[in-house]
Parts: C-alpha cells; sequence; structure tokens
C-alpha cells in the first residue's frame, strides 16, 4: 500500500482495518486496486483524466444507470459505486486525481478469454440483459463521457491529423498499416450515414467486464460503466464480436492465429438476440454482422494513432506494443471479411 492509496482509503473507508491493496485487473486505461479491508472486499479505481476529461460527468452518469437499474426487473447484480465518508460518489486526491470505489463481489470470476461457446453465449446475454434493462432510459439522459467516442468519421479526420504531425520514425515504420487502414476508411461513413437509432450502450463489451458466478459460471455483473453512454448497438454487438471471437488476443503479433471464431460468433449473437431480439429493429438487425469489422477497424486506427503520437493514450509493455495491436487488430478485420461475406443476418 503506498501513501497515495492510504490517504484515499481513510477518506472511503474510515478507520476500516485494511488488510491489503493490489493491483488488479488488465485495463488499458484506469489505475484498479483490489482492497481487502474490516469492511469487506472493495474495488477501488483511479480515474485515467487523460481518457475522460470531465470525472464528474463519469460518476453523474454511473449514479443514473444504477438508480434506473435499480428500479427494473433486472437479472444482474448492480455494479453501484459506495460513498465515500463524506457521501460522495468520488475523492480527490492531494495531486488532484479522482478515486472511486465499488464493492467486490465475492466468489466471481473474470475471464480473460472466451474458451468456449456458453462462455460467448452467457456474456453475450449479460450485456443484452444490461441494454434491454436500461432501453427506458432516454438517451439524452446520459453525458457522453468521452465525446465522439465511437464516431468512425471524427477518428477519422483525427487520425488524417496524426499521419501530418506523427512521429517521423514511427510513421515510417508503420507505411503499411497506414495504407491497409486508409483503403478501408469508406467503412466509417457508410456506418455513419446508416441512420441506426441511438440507444443507452456500454461501449467495451469485452468478457473482462462480466463477473461470472465461481461456481455455476452464469452472468452475475456487468461492470466498466465509464463509457456507459449515447450510441448504437453496433458499438456493443461490434465489439464483442471484435473480442469475443477472436480466436487470438487483442495484441497478438502472428498474425496467423488471429481469425474470427465463427462458432463464438454465433454463440455471441443468440445470447445477445436472446434478451435484444425483440427490442431492436430489422435496419440494426441487418447491420449487426458489420459491427465486428467496424469496430475492429477504428480499434486499430485507435492503435495506430496511439503508436504514431508516442503512446499517449493506452497503457503499452515494449515500445511496439500499439504497432503490434493495430496490426493485429488490421488481420481481424481481414478475416472477418472474408468470413461474412454473405452474411447478412447474424
Ligand atoms: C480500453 O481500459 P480498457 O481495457 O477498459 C478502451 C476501449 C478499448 C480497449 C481496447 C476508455 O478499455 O475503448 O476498446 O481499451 N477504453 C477507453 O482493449 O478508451
Ligand atoms: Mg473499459
Amino acid at each position: 500500500m503506498n501513501s497515495e492509496t492510504t490517504a484515499i482509503l481513510c477518506q472511503f473507508l474510515g478507520a476500516a482495518q485494511i488488510s491489503e491493496v493490489r493491483p488488479f485487473g488488465t485495463g488499458h486505461i484506469n489505475d484498479t486496486y483490489k482492497v481487502t479491508s474490516g469492511s469487506g472486499n472493495f474495488l477501488l479505481q483511479k480515474l485515467n483524466r487523460w481518457a475522460f476529461a470531465s470525472p464528474e460527468a463519469v460518476m453523474q452518469n454511473i449514479r443514473q444507470v444504477g438508480e434506473h437499474l435499480a428500479n427494473r426487473p433486472y437479472p444482474l447484480k448492480n455494479m453501484r459505486p459506495v460513498a465515500a465518508c463524506d457521501g460522495s460518489l468520488w475523492q480527490q486526491d492531494a495531486a488532484g486525481e479522482y478515486w472511486r470505489m465499488f464493492p467486490f463481489f465475492d466468489g466471481t470470476l473474470t475471464l480473460g478469454r472466451v474458451e468456449t461457446e456458453d462462455q460467448a453465449f452467457e456474456g453475450a446475454r449479460a450485456f443484452g440483459a444490461f441494454a434491454k434493462a436500461l432501453g427506458g432510459l432516454p438517451p439524452e439522459t446520459l453525458h457522453a463521457t468521452i465525446p465522439g467516442f465511437h464516431d468512425g468519421p471524427q477518428r477519422l479526420a483525427y487520425f488524417y491529423e496524426v499521419i501530418k504531425m506523427g512521429i517521423p520514425g514511427r510513421l515510417k515504420m508503420a507505411t503499411m498499416e497506414i495504407e491497409t487502414l486508409l483503403k478501408h476508411q469508406s467503412l466509417f461513413g457508410q456506418i455513419a450515414a446508416a441512420g441506426l437509432p441511438q440507444r443507452i450502450m456500454h461501449h467495451d463489451t469485452k468478457i473482462g467486464n462480466v463477473l461470472f458466478d465461481a461456481k455455476t459460471l452464469k452472468a452475475v455483473a456487468i461492470v466498466d460503466l465509464d463509457t456507459v453512454m449515447p450510441g448504437t448497438v453496433l458499438s456493443d454487438f461490434g465489439d464483442m464480436m471484435r473480442t469475443f471471437a477472436n480466436a487470438a488476443a487483442e495484441d497478438e503479433a502472428c498474425l496467423e492465429k488471429v481469425a474470427l471464431r465463427m462458432p463464438i460468433f454465433r454463440a455471441l449473437s443468440e445470447g445477445y438476440l436472446l434478451e435484444m431480439g425483440d427490442t431492436l429493429t430489422p435496419l440494426e438487425k441487418k447491420w449487426l454482422p458489420e459491427g465486428g469489422r467496424w469496430l475492429s477497424l477504428m480499434q486499430a486506427m485507435r492503435f495506430l494513432a496511439d503508436y504514431l503520437e508516442g503512446d499517449v493514450y493506452y497503457k503499452t509493455n515494449y515500445p511496439e506494443h500499439n504497432l503490434v495491436r493495430a496490426r493485429s487488430q488490421l488481420a481481424l478485420f481481414e478475416s472477418m471479411t472474408a468470413q461474412l461475406s454473405g452474411i447478412k443476418n447474424p
């Protein structure tokens, strides 16, 4: 435990006995710790202010989502922040950083990757149940915690800026990837023009954001609510295709291992549609399979832009990490293109 977390924990837990504080999870953005204390187990998190310019907006959204879900027949546990001793949902430390705390649900586990169709079905069903329960909350009630987060044309315009101003040595290293990305850029305009309705979406539907019951392996809760905001169904469905159905890790360097796993794709589609099937319009259903290509291409563009700018956004483990991630996402995009041609509905 360092002095940074000691002071903050005191603001949340008062005089409770703290037994252990250890880093937790694999997020690329926030810093997360698991806290074991005399008052129970918690997740303590420092919000990344580079990614989230308005921590207040993030916490207002999370509070509203929690209140809404508490008043509905929602089949999962509701991940609501724990109030600090002064009653507020976040605390600032001496450096001005924002911290918040959530309960830690004992007897749960997270999956590092999807191994089976059952896991894909159950994870997707949970994200579907979450979106369905939020259906009654008008999208405009929530803030855009990262403006333009999944706005393809806006991100593409920014990418053009980055290829003008990026680090020269890195621009050279990434010539082929930049070219591949630009070859497919029209997808961003096509999806923006599709006229899909706005809904409240999670926007980070990786399997690690579903808590599973350690015994039954049924989904218990949806976590990581920082990007819950208005968007289209393609964001959540597409990110499940990108993350659940990839045969390899997001940053797999051996591109032959990267591929869309069709059985996992089918299982996640079934799980999601079991909850959301009655709610989605025919237009949304028609576009669903394109979500995977869209999100993979957008994620490739985000990783590549970050590489070219000098790794300012994503945490990296080695200097070429963002470039390797971008290449891997482009390989996934190609695999999806090859395997999905002809598929209209999942
Ligand atoms: C980031 O930090 P994490 O893993 O929850 C990112 C997502 C990306 C993901 C890529 C706020 O999420 O959009 O899909 O990395 N979150 C933000 O793994 O940018
Ligand atoms: Mg996240």
